[in-house]
């Protein structure tokens, strides 16, 4: 693992990332029909994106490349933060599970971290996983099951979480549908969602690609380029947006979230 450090006064924060392997366009696909990936174009978008998260002081970690796991680059799938607690998911596609072990030789790295895991025969991707507060919601989609669910419930509930289950069927992951604004807002796609009743504050976004946003800060935004007038709509709420072009990732039903994990 590679530490990029930038010194600043203020604390800086961590995000562990990993480059999109070669074969990057052979990446699983449910919902959208297979397009064409122009690999040098998304190592490009990849180095703005990992720019992006320096520039707002975070300090990305690197996770030792994945050459030939396609969707390696995607790795908000393979753990979720809980504070110092790193639960190592066990994603539900197949070609997915191998991902897994370099971000646990990373997660161990990271000094302080007390790691979980989800075992067979549960399945949980991190991309259905969204933390509002002390609420887990999880989506129940194709890659995360009921039983991957109970184990997270299991592990989360002596911390004091609750954790809610979203019935997510028109969408990859939970996270392809909805996340949440600083104030605990979930913001989401009403087309992409069975049900948005179980978020007790919801604002519907006018973009598929504007559910996606990275919270930088209680007070900045990342989101992707290709919803612009979600990104309006989240400045007119007083948030800072800032956003990248992710659209090479996006043809793999990627956004801003999977490609990167926050430590927090
Ligand atoms: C997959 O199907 O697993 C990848 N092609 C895309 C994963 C995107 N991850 C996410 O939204 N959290």
């Amino acid at each position: 693992a590679v530490l990029h450090h930038r010194p600043r006064r203020q604390q800086r924060r961590v995000a562990l990332v990993r480059i999109p392997a070669s074969n990057l366009g052979e990446g699983e696909l449910t919902h959208l029909e297979r397009r064409a990936v122009d690999t040098a174009k998304a190592d490009e978008q990849w180095d703005d994106y990992c720019a992006a998260l320096v520039a707002e002081g975070w300090d990305t970690v690197e996770v030792d490349a994945a050459p030939d796991l396609p969707d390696s680059v995607f790795i908000e799938d393979t753990v979720v933060f809980f504070g110092d607690l790193a639960v190592l998911a066990n994603p539900g596609a197949d070609s997915r599970k191998p991902e897994v072990e370099a971000v646990e030789r990373a997660v161990r790295a990271i000094p302080g971290i007390s790691i979980a895991r989800i075992t067979a025969p549960g399945t949980l991707d991190g991309g259905d996983v969204l933390k509002v507060g002390g609420t887990v919601y999880v989506g129940a989609s194709s890659r995360t099951n009921a039983e991957g669910i109970r184990q997270l419930r299991g592990i989360l509930a002596v911390r004091g979480y609750t954790v809610v289950a979203v019935p997510m069927t028109k969408a990859l992951h939970l996270k392809s549908g909805a996340t949440a604004l600083p104030d605990g807002t979930v913001i989401g796609h009403p087309d992409l969602l069975e049900t948005t009743s179980l978020f007790p504050r919801f604002l519907a976004v006018p973009e598929p690609e504007g559910v996606a946003v990275v919270l930088l800060s209680d007070e900045t935004l990342l989101m992707s380029a290709s919803a612009p007038r979600t990104a309006e709509l989240l400045s007119n709420l007083g948030y800072r947006v800032v956003t990248v072009d992710v659209s090479e990732f996006e043809k793999l039903e990627g956004c801003v979230t999977c490609l990167s994990v926050r430590v927090r």
